[in-house]
């Protein structure tokens, strides 16, 4: 073995590690498909100290994954270093060898990781592996940076549901619109760009076809340099209202969009759908309207792991009602055009001051004059 090459046992620089890795993960994060966008750096211990000599992610599409292409870059250099992986690395034959013999194969002397994979043909496999082939190995706790990587995959391989965000700007009394005026300027340009992130973060964002109908908005990522990181649009249209006229159905070709309607929905609707480039999503219906939590499954099973839900007050309503949401961004502003009178306010399902039960602020922060919350379930 290299003598100038020694492992790392400062914790501190552990996680500065883990850290970076996580950073590296959301490089592909929403690209991967159904598998999770995962980061390996490959540290050794040279004459000039702690030194990164391979980095990888999953490819794009998923596969190949994080280790290969770290290892492949360390070269002779991984001998005696010590990996840091955002995931357990896998122990499956899949299209690709097991991840945890790579390393093994490679020399690697230690491997931190941030997280167990609940893939059941992973869930401590990999840390087995590389535990039997004398390789150290340590978790450490991910805590926030993984659950903002990883909490879309986490959601979708334990319970085959995306992890939904639902977003809503309000004023304090919780108006979010007008009956007069449909949708109001709530929420400052800081916010606004704050919610471009979250798009870009998310796989798909959801809304009724009313909000696109009246609204018409484009639904994308427009922040310089994220713009080809807007998530697939998914828009709930149970009566089939959508026409050609609407941005999003104008723009289906250059951005994934899909349509979710039931199965009675007319043929020529579907044969615009079609001529557009819009995808569309056959939907059970429970009681005249979209059965969510099987429109959730049919969604995760397609690969969407994540869902930032931006529709108006009844999508959210229904959201909350079949207990779907794991975490709910409220962006609070002054709405400088209110309502003309309080008859013409649209209200959302709760205001700033009684949040959803269930529910606790996990994060306050100023967008500019705004005030945003964070919520997270009660546990
Ligand atoms: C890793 N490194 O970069 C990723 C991993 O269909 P396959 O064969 O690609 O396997 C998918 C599973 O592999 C996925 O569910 C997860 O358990 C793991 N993903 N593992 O070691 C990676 N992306
Ligand atoms: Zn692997």
């Amino acid at each position: 073995m290299d003598m100038s090459i020694k492992n790392i046992v400062d914790t501190n620089q552990d996680r500065r590690f883990i850290d970076a890795a996580l950073r590296l993960a959301r490089k592909h994060q929403g690209l991967t498909g159904t598998n999770p966008s995962v980061a390996c750096i490959i540290v050794a211990q040279t004459g000039h100290g702690a030194m990164i000599v391979g980095s990888g992610v999953t490819a794009k599409g998923g596969r190949p994954h994080a280790e290969p292409p770290a290892l492949a870059q360390a070269g002779k250099l991984a001998k005696g270093a010590t990996a840091f992986v955002t995931l357990e690395p896998c122990a499956h034959h899949g299209k690709t060898p097991p991840c945890a013999q790579t390393l093994i194969d490679a020399g690697i002397t230690r491997v931190v990781t941030a997280i167990t994979d609940p893939d059941n043909r992973v869930n401590g496999k990999g840390h087995q592996m590389l535990i039997e082939a004398g390789i150290e190995v340590q978790q450490l706790d991910g805590g926030v940076a993984v659950q903002r990587v990883m909490q879309g995959y986490l959601k979708a391989r334990t319970s085959s549901r995306p992890f939904v965000t639902l977003k809503m700007a309000m004023n304090e009394e919780g108006v979010i619109g007008s009956t007069q005026k449909g949708n109001l300027k709530i929420s400052s340009v800081v916010s606004s760009y704050q919610t471009h992130l979250q798009r870009a973060r998310h796989d798909a964002i959801l809304v009724g076809s009313g909000t696109a109908l009246f609204d018409d908005p484009s639904l994308d990522c427009r922040l310089p340099g994220l713009e080809t990181r807007s998530p697939i649009r998914v828009i709930l249209d149970e009566k089939s209202r959508l026409s050609e006229s609407a941005t999003v159905i104008k723009t289906a070709l250059q951005k994934q969009t899909i349509i979710v309607s039931p199965v009675s929905a007319p043929l020529e609707w579907r044969q615009m759908l079609a001529r557009n480039a819009a995808q569309h999503q056959v939907c059970e219906m429970d009681n005249g309207r979209i059965a969510l939590p099987e429109l959730m499954d049919d969604l995760a099973a397609i690969g969407i792991q994540s869902i930032l839900v931006e529709g108006g007050a009844g999508i959210a309503k229904s959201f909350l009602e079949e207990d779907l949401v794991d975490e709910i961004v409220v962006h609070i502003g002054g709405c400088p055009d209110e309502p003309q009178t309080p008859a013409h306010a649209v209200y959302a399902p709760f205001t700033p001051k009684s949040l959803p039960a269930g529910f606790e602020i996990c994060q306050t922060l100023n967008f500019g004059p705004d005030r945003s919350l964070r919520l997270r379930k009660s546990s």
